[in-house]
């Protein structure tokens, strides 16, 4: 995917007035957010072309889809449908439920995120042991675009050894959950950041902050 600048943000509000605040304020600075469950849930799924039809920023529908291929084709083609560009898919139900989503991609002109390893300290046990499995898994299948933890670098490493230099990783966990954005960015292509930006008084300052930081 192409994300012409090095931050993401994620857009974890239930008030779609509040997320197109954060998007207005840092606008300047990014060509993508993230849009996930509490918006969408609360919003509906047009959030994700108004905030499209207002900015013109691309959107990752981060929907983590973990279902049989059958049901995961279904969610994927209803949320290239309401104009995401990207959906984010986890890897740990196989090859064929990850296939339905990339197949929905491929006839709906989007492109598919696979998640390797959650950025959260519960991921340790039941994740992390299978998530370089689950890169080569994604490599195997054709995917280009990936997610892993900012959270833990040595596995960001890994999963960037794994998925080589062509792949573009994009990496959440940056700020509230701890991680930094220039030693992310020494793995990852983009950063993906939520609570340090949208609960910030001043979003604009946020994300500049960030930036100066990734810059010095
Ligand atoms: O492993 C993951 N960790 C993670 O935080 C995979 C994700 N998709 N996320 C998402 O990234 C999470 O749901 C949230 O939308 C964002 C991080 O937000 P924040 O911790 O910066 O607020």
């Amino acid at each position: 995917m192409e994300v012409e600048n090095k931050i993401i943000v994620a857009l974890d509000l239930p008030d779609l007035e509040e997320a197109m605040q954060v998007v207005e304020a840092v606008r300047e600075e990014i060509n993508t957010v993230k849009i996930g469950y509490p918006l969408v849930l609360a919003q509906g799924l047009d959030s994700i072309s108004t905030i499209k039809d207002e900015f013109g920023c691309q959107v990752i529908a981060d929907f983590k889809v973990a279902d049989i291929p059958d049901t995961n084709r279904k969610i994927a083609d209803l949320t290239f449908q309401a104009g995401a560009d990207a959906v984010i898919v986890q890897g740990f139900v196989g090859d064929d439920s990850a296939r339905a989503c990339m197949d929905s991609a491929h006839s709906n002109g989007g492109e598919v995120f696979l998640l390797t390893e959650m950025s959260h300290p519960g991921a340790s046990k039941f994740i992390q042991p299978v998530s370089l499995e689950i890169a080569k898994m994604g490599v195997k299948l054709g995917i280009e675009n990936f997610v892993g933890p900012s959270t833990r670098l040595d596995r960001l490493e890994k999963i960037r050894d794994v998925i080589g230099s062509d792949s573009f990783l994009i990496s959440p966990g940056v700020g509230t959950q701890g991680g930094t954005p220039k030693d992310t960015l020494t793995f990852a292509d983009a950063i993906i950041i939520g609570r340090s930006i949208y609960l910030s008084e001043d979003p604009e300052l946020a994300i500049q902050s960030f930036i100066d930081s990734i810059e010095v």
